[in-house]
């Protein structure tokens, strides 16, 4: 017996380094994926609302359109003021043609309403249609694109989730946004995130590249990005809107926009991905589960995307260098034996 454990334990010291190798390449996979590279990206002036702003005391800028309550000041836009039943959004007027982009929002969500009496919060968009007010958080619905909810108020009261609650949509055009559920139902993942009220500036990332589609948050005054939602097999097409808007209902709160940065990822396609009209690419997500599986999950996420080619190949490589250790392993021992059992005959 205790030889056989013995030998349970090689086998298991010997496959210690591929599994730490293994966790070492995921982790780093990670890490890349989570810091923008400076070098490899360029901030797009046309898609970009920054300090200071033009047009102020106008209803427009040169590059921005306004809609509904929206008003701007030389600090910040004011999507909605701390008032009920108001709703306003802002509209980038170029249609976005990169592929490849990240998102950078500055925003600043704050009131006089103490906790959970405060609403209804932000949404940020990329979507074909804009300036279409309606009652997603001040925008349209069964919209054509993405949308990424800043929610402050938690309509659901039977839900357990604490708010504010960050989530993603994509949508064809086909979906409705549940406003008394949180848009729990169509959500394909999401965090909770304490973004409300704080007196340090407050960010959101969103990146969007080869079909990964990652949100980060920067909320804590750390001056780093932290992971919120991170899913694959995301595809939106070019030439949409970028916009964001805001509602207050009968509980209101002060919806800020203090910059939106639109940069360049630089990411090479195959020639295949190249000669697709991206134009034409209808809004969908390949998931492992369909969003209606959330509703009875209780953290409501499930980030991981399918395993990709690489990881695929990392675990196989792994279990083939196990398998090889296990022989030349298993070979030795058994050697070992032979001699030694050799030596009492
Ligand atoms: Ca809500």
């Amino acid at each position: 017996m205790a030889a056989l454990y013995k030998k349970d334990h090689g086998w298991l010291c010997s496959l210690l380094p591929f599994f730490l190798l293994l966790l070492v390449v995921i982790r780093l996979q990670v890490v890349i994926g989570d810091v923008t590279d400076g070098s490899s990206e360029h901030m797009k002036r046309e898609h970009s609302l920054i300090k200071p702003y033009q047009g102020v005391g106008s209803s427009s800028m040169p590059l921005w359109d306004f809609g509904g309550s929206t008003i701007l000041t030389s600090q910040y836009v004011r999507l909605t003021p701390d008032e009920r039943s108001r709703e306003g959004s802002i509209w980038n007027r170029a249609s976005c043609l990169l592929k490849d982009w990240e998102l950078h929002v500055q925003f600043h969500i704050h009131g006089g309403g103490k906790k959970n009496l405060h609403g209804d919060g932000i949404a940020l968009w990329y979507t074909r249609d804009r300036l279409s007010p309606g009652p997603v958080f001040g925008s349209k619905d069964k919209f054509h694109g993405l949308a990424i909810f800043l929610d402050t108020y938690p309509n659901d009261e039977t839900t357990e989730r604490v708010f504010p609650y960050i989530s993603v949509m994509v949508n064809n055009g086909s979906m409705e946004y549940e406003h008394g559920k949180d848009g729990r139902s169509v959500e394909l993942a999401g965090c909770t995130a304490d973004l409300r009220n704080q007196k340090h500036d407050t960010f959101l990332a969103v990146r969007y590249s080869r079909g990964r589609l990652t949100v980060m948050t920067d909320i804590e005054d750390k001056n780093e990005w932290k992971n919120c939602i991170d899913i694959s097999g995301v595809r939106l097409p070019t030439g949409y809107f970028f916009g964001a808007s805001a509602a207050t209902g009968d509980l209101s709160d002060n919806h800020d926009i203090i910059s939106m940065k639109l940069f360049q990822l630089m990411v090479e396609h195959t020639p295949e991905e190249e000669n697709i009209d991206w134009t034409k690419i209808e809004p969908s997500v390949n998931l492992l589960k369909s969003p209606k599986d959330n509703v009875d999950d209780p953290t409501g996420n499930f980030r991981n995307g399918p395993l990709t080619g690489w990881k695929i190949f990392l675990l196989l490589l792994c279990a083939l260098l196990g398998i090889i250790v296990c022989a030349v392993v298993g070979a030795v021992v058994f050697q070992k034996r032979k001699e030694k059992n050799k030596r009492f005959y």
